[in-house]
């Protein structure tokens, strides 16, 4: 029985994978963070809490990290952990520097000590991209990180390159592009979205979503099929960098447009800039206004991703496309929403 651990197992990705690695029969660590309150609500909703190992793991804390990994001794290690929101990096730039590139380099020093045989996973991300250089964005695309999330990710990105060509490991980046699921934290603005359109399917508990720059626009896809993307890179038998993207980009604007058409409520806009607002165009109800506390400090505006090099070498070719996707978010918010989970 192969052994996995993932760090994050509480988060979007971590709960996927951990999904799916059980699926093939391996035997799940998950590194967990321990909170003042229960937080497996992911694993809760996949039923998959008793089936994983949970052990506690905190990426600001070095010894951990290290009884971690001396304890387990894992065939493959998925870094899925981080603070991954761009916008609270902005206000948090020195945790997220903590945890995104020195809780990486504590981890690839253990490993390289005590566990070299472990081939490693890093979650590397479009956002390295930022400003962008080209249309579309490839494994050669230079970067331009615009937050200090990105610019902690770059450190973790090329630290998990050097390991490998240091010291022969078998390490592996994934430059994803933005991938979201019904398991998405509610601050990212797809489930924003979704959960927003959930509360007018009953009419009477309409919501105002509040929304910062609807013009960016972002490469989406399913995130429970991004999962198997990472597991293929550490099947493949040269350790390697792919990018995972979907090549089709949409807009915020857009994908907002096509949430509430779920609901057969389309959008009339009225205004620009901070003052723009949507209306339903039968009922004149509002239901969205811009609210500028969303803005960054600087926004990535457009992320188009070419993973050519995942689908050839790897057969990566997600199947679910944005319209699919935004009916899969919308739909299973309403359910929650009407069993009376709150977002
Ligand atoms: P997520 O839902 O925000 O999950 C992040 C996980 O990291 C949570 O389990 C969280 O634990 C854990 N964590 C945070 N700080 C930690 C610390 N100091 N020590 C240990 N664990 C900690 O993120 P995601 O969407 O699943 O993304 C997974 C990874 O892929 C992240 O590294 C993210 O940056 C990267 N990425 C994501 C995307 C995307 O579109 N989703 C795209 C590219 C790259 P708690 O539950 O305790 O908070
Ligand atoms: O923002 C704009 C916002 O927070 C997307 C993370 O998983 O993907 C994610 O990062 C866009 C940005 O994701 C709101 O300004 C407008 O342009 O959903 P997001 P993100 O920043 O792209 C990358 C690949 C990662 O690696 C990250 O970990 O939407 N936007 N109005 C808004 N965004 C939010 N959150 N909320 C708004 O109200």
């Amino acid at each position: 029985m192969k052994t996995a651990f993932i760090t994050g197992i509480t988060g979007q990705d971590g709960a996927w994978l951990a999904q799916y690695l059980l699926e093939l029969g391996y035997k799940v660590y998950g590194g967990y963070r321990r909170t003042s309150s229960l937080n497996t609500w992911r694993l809760d909703y996949l039923g998959i809490t008793d089936k994983v190992k949970l052990i506690d793991f905190d990426l600001l804390d070095y010894s951990n990290i290290y009884s971690a990994i001396r304890d387990t001794k894992p065939d493959e290690f998925y870094n899925l952990a981080a603070q991954s929101f761009v916008g609270t990096s902005f206000k948090q730039p020195i945790s997220t520097c903590q945890v995104d590139g020195m809780g990486v380099a504590y981890i690839l020093d253990i490993l390289k000590t005590i566990s070299p045989d472990t081939k490693f996973y890093q979650a590397s991300t479009s956002e390295l991209y930022g400003k962008v250089r080209e249309v579309p964005q490839t494994e050669e695309t230079p970067f331009h990180p615009r937050s200090p999330y990105a610019c902690a990710k770059a450190m973790a990105h090329y630290l998990t390159i050097n390991y490998r060509e240091s010291y022969d490991l078998f390490t592996c980046t994934g430059i994803l592009f933005n991938h979201e699921s019904e398991l998405r934290g509610v601050e990212f603005v797809t489930r924003k979205v979704t959960t927003h359109v959930a509360t007018w399917a009953n009419k009477e508990t309409g919501k105002i979503l509040e929304i910062g720059n609807m013009d960016a626009q972002r490469d989406w896809g399913y995130a429970k099929e991004y999962v198997r993307g990472m597991h293929a890179m550490l099947q493949h038998s040269v350790p390697d960098t792919y990018v995972l993207a979907t090549g089709v980009t949409t807009k915020i604007r857009d994908f907002i447009i096509d949430a509430f058409k779920v609901i057969d409520r389309e959008i009339r806009w009225e205004g620009q800039g901070d003052l723009e607002k949507g209306f339903d165009q039968k009922t004149g109800e509002l239901l969205v206004s811009v609210n500028p506390a969303f803005y960054r400090p600087a926004e990535v505006e457009l992320l188009i991703g070419d993973s050519t090099k995942a689908k050839d070498i790897l057969g990566f070719n997600p199947e679910t496309n944005i319209a699919k996707l935004t009916e899969i978010m919308v739909l299973n918010d309403i359910d929650l929403f009407r069993k009376g989970i709150k977002f």
